[in-house]
């Protein structure tokens, strides 16, 4: 035959057009779709589901040190098998330098776990938290030409965190390298302080985490990138929106004609600050940064991604055990400081956004392709390859029963945090079978993929990076530099 595999008489969708075909795989790729396609080595019959782009998750912590040292708690293994459970087929994680660390040892440090250990396709972000000369000057571009088209900072805690004049100087050398640059933003002074004014008064519990990142600490954050960003003419993609105020910061400035591009994650959606008012420290299960916010905010993110203010949805995958491993590593009653921050996501956020958005009907079934596939892979260069059901793309297939009716629970969950922030919510549709590159890795509930399957997916900055062109006065005094910097 023809063809390897043949998914029959599913509806597939893409970001503009949902319609039935058959979808035939040759190897690794799609090779044809159309009506009555075969024969094939295998078929799969899809009548009655889904045939959807497997999702791309452009924001998940695997096997990273956090900033107070503590492992978390997946493996590359653990992370990607969830990932593929939950209809993920892409992951871009982080390689994060800590201060004193070299920027190529800590790429080639990540590199040797994924290989070992992922089952689906992935990349990195290069985290960089000690921006010496050599970071930036050396080893930045060429580890831009290697394929890591895109860097990250934080602007808060304690051990990562960058000031204005050296994120100024990482964003010159993103510009430079063609690379976008992701940023953790939050002001770190107005968090800090908070933090040290609950303690001093006694106020520990999980839940003043949440109060202790007041609200505007993010869309002053956002601002200060923003503007800084702007004076250099770099893109930039701002993490895990939280706030309405956020969301209208980033509206503000592309309405501005100004490359911010940003995500939100399920998190913000479908949490909110009283998540974290649990007996005893029950609610440090709910503790990630930026914290969940509020009913309202929900909304104003429900509403910035219908008008593309937002682009992306992703994890933030950043699991750690409700143990003493790790959210309880203080002892069983820490002060809310003391708690590790983040939640495991990568197997949950595509069906809980499949229940809101496709069952539920909130934006609807092709707004999921595109906030939860097709866009991530855009922005971050690795489009037309993944994102998207297409004749010659990777045959990375998450095959959806939309009637489904599944109640979370913790023991589900095939990742190593132990549970799901989400458990008891009961949700419809489910991906059931799942492709990366043509190869059916889950199927009946079971993973068919070995640890190393999983490829590196080396990609440059793309057009996404590209600046606009139009540099501020500032940086061209002369105004005879054409697009070129002070
Ligand atoms: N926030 C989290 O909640 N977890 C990982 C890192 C981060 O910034
Ligand atoms: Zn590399
Ligand atoms: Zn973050
Ligand atoms: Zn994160």
């Amino acid at each position: 035959p023809a063809y390897d595999l043949i998914i029959r008489g599913g509806r597939v969708a893409t970001t503009t057009d949902v319609f039935e075909a058959d979808v035939a795989i040759a190897g690794e790729v799609i090779v044809a779709m159309g009506r009555v396609l075969g024969p094939a080595k295998r078929e799969i019959d899809a009548r009655g589901k889904l045939v959807l782009p497997g999702g791309v998750d452009s924001h998940c912590h695997i096997e990273q040190l956090s900033a107070a040292g503590i492992m978390n708690a997946d493996t590359f293994e653990s992370a990607t098998t969830s990932a593929a459970f939950g209809g993920t087929t892409s992951v871009i994680s982080f390689a994060a330098q800590h201060v004193g660390m070299q920027l190529g040892q800590v790429l080639e440090d990540y590199h040797a776990l994924a290989r070992n250990g992922a089952v689906i396709d992935y990349a990195f972000h290069m985290i960089i938290a000690d921006p010496t000369k050599e970071a930036l000057e050396r080893d930045l571009p060429a580890l831009i030409r290697q394929g890591h088209g895109s860097i990250k900072i934080f602007m808060t805690y304690d051990r990562l965190k960058i000031d204005d004049e050296p994120l100024l100087d990482i964003l010159i050398a993103a510009r430079e390298g063609g690379a976008m640059l992701c940023a953790h933003a939050e002001n770190h002074g107005i968090i800090s302080w908070m933090v040290k004014r609950l303690l001093a008064r006694g106020y520990t519990h999980p839940k003043y985490h949440a109060i202790s990142h007041a609200r505007f600490s993010e869309a002053e954050a956002f601002n200060r990138l923003i503007g800084m960003a702007a004076l250099v003419d770099q893109p930039i993609m701002i993490f895990h929106v939280s706030t309405a105020e956020g969301a209208r910061t980033i509206r503000d400035a592309r309405g501005e004609g100004l490359k911010v591009f940003a995500e939100t994650c399920p998190q913000y959606l479908f949490l909110t600050a009283d998540d974290l008012d649990k007996p005893g420290a029950e609610g440090a299960k709910w503790m990630c940064s930026p914290p969940p916010r509020r009913k309202d905010d929900q909304e104003a993110l429900w509403k910035a991604l219908s008008l593309g203010d937002l682009q992306t949805i992703s994890s933030d995958h950043a699991p750690y055990r409700f143990d003493e491993t790790g959210k309880l590593r203080a002892g069983p009653n820490p002060n809310f400081k003391q708690v590790a921050n983040g939640l495991p996501g990568l197997e949950m956020r595509l069906p809980l956004l499949f229940d809101a958005m496709v069952s539920k009907g909130r934006l609807g079934l092709e707004k999921f392709v595109e906030l939860t596939a097709t866009a991530p892979a855009k922005i971050y260069n690795l489009h037309p390859r993944k994102g998207s059901i297409a004749v010659g793309a990777d045959a990375d297939i998450a095959i959806w029963d939309p009637d489904r009716r599944v109640t979370v629970t913790d023991a589900m969950m095939h990742d190593l945090a132990g549970y799901t922030p989400f458990a008891g919510r009961s949700l419809q549709g489910w991906p059931v079978t799942v492709l990366s590159r043509g190869r059916v890795i889950v199927e009946s509930g079971k993973l068919n993929a070995s640890p190393g399957s999983g490829r590196f997916l080396a990609r440059s900055g793309g057009e996404a990076a590209k600046p606009t062109g139009r540099l501020v006065s500032d940086m061209n005094p002369e105004q005879n530099f054409g697009a070129k910097l002070l």
